[in-house]
């Protein structure tokens, strides 16, 4: 049995603009510590290999300082490592790769054409690939097939599934690949295991989110290969989560305390983004108000607005209209919720509105 672990697109250095000075300096920080845990997972699951599938540094602003600490937290690792350069951080002459501060376990793979490395005494064979450039001309697997030589055949790779940019993949390649396992980097959604013929492939999504289109729990693959059985599980391994939480304040007599009440119990960690929604008038008093008292409840937060004004119901119903008739026709049941809340539907759908929740 074979245990891998299976990341991508670590994106350090990244900037962290949305957040105040103060956090962002902090965010950076806790993303530069994030090989360091890679390292440390990778040790207590005793992992055989480690497969690096680009996207690794976030271009060229990613500093020496940043490799060298990735550089070190790698050679840490009891097992070998193998990265694959994306379009961040292609492989180039100039590049960070092409320093000598990389340890003997770390195999970084130079050539837009796959490579592959046998490992004997794991019984497998490691193919990888570069992006050398932002923009390759054509995707890793083109024309590839992986050699039949008894043993497992494993490919860490930069490359889009959803897209011809950005080295395009198909499933039909994936297919003809001849490949076990391919671990794959650029998208940062994590995929899930995926089959195409043979072949099972992943993206196992970037391991820190950096904004609020990555959110959620964010970390790495564990994926076991049993003969041609390929297991995975995935292994959270970021600081703190993007969270996006929509407040439906129709029915809020005082908004503040029915948003305290709607907020989640353990937000202490993260960065929130607060979306107020339904039927209400928020003044930049209130909304101002709001942000003072839930900020010490999260991380960072930053409250939306996006509520619509409240509807004069029964403003229409002398109308000559089909809306007219409607409102009068409801007008003379029994007052209450329920009659409330088909005006609201009524008046949506003959409105034609998109938001029809009560
Ligand atoms: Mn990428």
């Amino acid at each position: 049995m074979l245990k891998v672990i299976h990341a991508a697109d670590l994106h350090l250095d990244s900037p962290f603009a949305a957040l105040s000075p103060e956090r962002a300096a902090q965010r950076r920080e806790e993303l530069r510590r994030l090989p360091q845990r890679l390292a440390d997972l990778a040790n207590e699951r005793q992992a055989d290999l480690v497969l690096l599938a680009g996207d690794l540094l976030d271009g060229a602003r990613c500093t020496r300082e940043t490799a060298l600490e990735l550089a070190r937290a790698l050679g840490r690792i009891q097992a070998p490592v193998f990265i694959a350069p994306g379009n961040h951080d292609p492989y180039t002459a100039a590049s960070l790769y092409a320093q000598p501060i990389w340890p003997d376990n770390v195999h970084i793979f130079t050539s837009p054409v796959p490579e592959g490395v046998v490992l004997e005494h794991l019984g497998c064979t490691v193919y990888g690939a570069a992006f050398t450039r932002e923009h390759p001309e054509q995707g890793v697997l083109e024309g590839f097939h992986a050699e039949a030589n008894g043993g497992l055949s494993l490919m860490v790779a930069h490359g889009n599934t959803m897209g011809e940019d950005y080295g395009g993949i198909t499933p039909a390649q994936i297919g003809d690949s001849g490949l076990t396992y391919l671990a794959l980097g650029h998208i940062h959604q994590g995929s899930g295991l995926q089959r195409a013929g043979d072949t099972v492939w992943a993206y196992p999504g970037c391991p820190e989110g950096r904004g609020f289109d990555e959110t959620g729990d964010k970390g790495v693959l564990e994926v076991t290969l049993d003969g041609g059985q390929v297991q995975a599980q995935f292994l959270s391994l970021c600081c703190r989560r993007y969270e996006i939480l929509d407040v439906d304040i129709t029915d809020a007599d005082d908004v503040l305390s029915w948003v305290e009440r709607s907020l989640p119990a353990r937000t202490q960690e993260d960065i929130l983004r607060l979306r107020l929604v339904g039927e209400g008038e928020i003044s930049p008093t209130l909304l101002a108000r709001l942000e003072r008292a839930l900020a010490p409840r999260c991380y960072a937060l930053e409250v939306q607005d996006r509520t619509r004004a409240p509807r004069q119901l029964w403003a229409r119903a002398g109308e000559d209209s089909l809306t007219g008739l409607f409102l009068a026709a409801l007008k003379d049941c029994p007052e209450g919720e329920l009659r409330e809340l088909a005006v609201r539907f009524g008046l949506s759908a003959l409105e034609q509105g998109e938001d029809v929740s009560p």
